[in-house]
């Protein structure tokens, strides 16, 4: 646990107060539950009926209004674990938890898992006490108590698990994480059943990257304060353009699977360019074919004597290109199934000599045509849960070789005479730990309130949702959603494993339909906008907004 120095601004924040939802209001106590039908998997429904035994199909859970006097005859201990990269307003789901949990009986306790779900096993946890909880109020990061990566799947660790939580007298444990961390919940919550113990596991969704969502997840906390954060940026990149001329930035954004975070950055500021991953993968395109779409606006734009421009791209993107995501699949195989031999070999050289023995002929020569950092970068270790690691590639770097390369083609054919200048940007840590926006700030402290009524409850496997979002927060609805609603069956480190669907950037969705709709005029006119930074203090036109994402998403609704 880090020492919090609070600033001039974290000291008058401390005294926001977060809004609830009105069903929250009152607390746990006046809330009962209303169970609705059994529910279905997205898809694999048979296998996934197989694994879940005990927790497959459970109803949703709404809130409604009533005395529930069940939760206040007990004292219970609650556990609570940040899983994966921080977002913003996670400090304010741990607030939101230890309020609820506090105000239906003041003997409840709850402790933190220390350094992420590794504290679960090894067994690392502090109390959480009042005094804590008011040092992080409404602040950015998770180092209140830390967060990891640590993938809970080994009989072993389940056991450890077990004896972790039921040495402590937890009974109830709170896993507040992204698409695979929630993934982690489901199945600890199915071990628990199975066990026949009675601890309640409950997810929270977060990620800034915004791809964990389903018509009951409406956007993951964190998001809205990320993408403000990346659009300020990208905002006073833009005016620097404008204001000297010469550069041509190209900004990869944070977003590792989705392209949610470009989008939604595109929809604030109007780049020239943004490259939506979905859609490449959708067109097609190869990496050649995007290079020209960039020099085409680029030779335009020098025509017009205006050498510089904005390129937003996901950092997502480079495994959505068709041949690049042949060779990323085929080289976790690789990795998954040679770990030990290509451990022992000491240089890159040598690794990259070994896989490629493995790898067909035509990943081969694609792999030797990539600079040497890329194809390098795409051997990093992947992360606990097998993705590749692709915070750490350096697409926008690809990108300007290879349109530098084009470029100076076309100046032999004497296609092209300006002289352009490039900058590589990656905007991806700035965001995450940011001190909550308003929204985020009462929905991550609206979602710790509603997983405490679950817990509560003892609703196990289940998702806190909080709905309605582009209302006040007062009419925000809130329910439990069983997580193995959200599943399918994927390939993950050459295994097929249940695992929350990802949401993708619909291209049939309306926030992609709006870029479709000015994206040409934006790319030859400098339509910029600068939406500033994150304003606490103010009109509620500007603090309390949320993202053109979720707006257009709910405007037919
Ligand atoms: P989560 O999915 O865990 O929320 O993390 C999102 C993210 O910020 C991605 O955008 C990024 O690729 C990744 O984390 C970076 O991970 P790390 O913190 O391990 O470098």
């Amino acid at each position: 646990m880090v020492k919090q120095n609070i600033s001039q601004l974290q000291l008058v924040r401390k005294n926001f107060k977060p809004v609830l939802p009105s069903i929250l209001k009152n607390g746990p106590k006046s809330i009962v539950l209303k169970f609705g039908k059994p529910t279905e998997s997205i898809s694999d429904k048979e296998i996934l009926k197989k694994i879940f035994t005990n927790t497959y199909g459970m109803p949703i859970v709404k809130f409604i209004k009533g005395k529930n006097s069940e939760v206040v005859k007990r004292t219970i201990k609650v556990g609570v674990v940040f899983s994966g990269g921080p977002a913003p307003a996670g400090h304010n789901v741990v607030a939101g938890l230890f309020d609820a949990l506090k105000r239906t009986n003041s003997k409840n306790k709850l402790f933190g898992f220390l350094d992420g779900p590794s504290g679960i096993i090894e067994n690392k946890l502090v109390e959480i006490t009042s005094s804590m909880v008011d040092n992080y109020r409404n602040t950015g990061g998770f180092d209140m108590i830390g967060t990891g990566r640590t993938k809970i799947e080994t009989q072993q660790q389940f056991e450890q698990v077990k004896k972790t939580l039921t040495e402590s007298g937890i009974s109830g444990l709170v896993i507040v994480g992204g698409d695979d961390s929630n993934t982690n919940a489901a199945i600890l919550a199915e071990y628990f059943r199975k066990e026949n113990i009675k601890i309640t596991v409950v997810g929270v969704p977060k990620t800034i990257d915004g791809d964990l969502k389903n018509p009951y997840i409406e956007t993951s906390f964190g998001f809205d304060t990320a993408t403000k954060v990346y659009s300020e940026l990208v905002g006073n990149i833009a005016k620097d353009a404008c204001s000297s001329r010469k550069y041509w930035h190209f900004i990869r954004l944070m977003g590792r699977s989705a392209s949610h975070i470009a989008l939604e950055v595109a929809l604030k500021t109007h780049p020239n360019i943004v490259l939506i991953a979905e859609e490449v993968f959708d067109k097609k395109l190869t990496l050649s074919q995007i290079v020209d779409k960039i020099v085409d606006v680029i030779v335009k734009r020098a025509q017009q004597n205006k050498n510089f421009g904005i390129v937003l791209l996901p950092e997502g993107l480079i495994e959505f290109i068709p041949e690049i995501k042949e060779l990323i699949s085929r080289l976790n195989d690789v990795l998954a199934e040679n770990e030990q031999p290509i451990n022992s070999l000491l240089s890159i050289e040598e690794k990259k000599n070994f896989i490629y023995t493995k790898l067909p002929e035509n990943l081969v020569s694609l792999m030797k045509d990539l600079p040497e950092d890329i194809s390098s970068q795409l051997l990093l270790d992947r992360d606990p849960h097998g993705n590749v690691q692709v915070s750490l590639i350096e697409t926008e770097k690809l990108l300007i070789d290879m349109v530098k390369k084009k470029l100076s083609e076309l100046k032999k054919q004497g296609k092209f005479e300006g002289k352009v200048s490039f900058l590589a940007h990656f905007f991806g840590y700035e965001g995450r730990c940011c001190d909550p926006s308003n929204f985020d700030a009462n929905y991550g402290y609206s979602l710790g309130y509603t997983a405490a009524v679950l817990v509560l409850n003892g609703l196990s496997g289940y998702m806190a949702s909080v709905q309605k979002l582009i209302k006040k927060p007062s009419d925000w609805e809130c329910c439990g959603v069983p997580i193995t609603m959200m599943m399918n069956i994927e390939r993950r480190k050459g295994k097929e494993k249940p695992v929350i669907k990802k949401a993708l950037v619909d291209l049939n969705g309306e926030p992609f339909k709006f870029l479709q709709k000015y994206k040409d005029n934006w790319s030859l006119t400098e339509s910029y906008t600068f939406p500033g930074p994150i304003q606490y203090f103010g009109p509620s036109s500007i603090c309390d907004m949320t993202t053109i994402t979720l707006e257009l998403e709910h405007k037919k609704k």
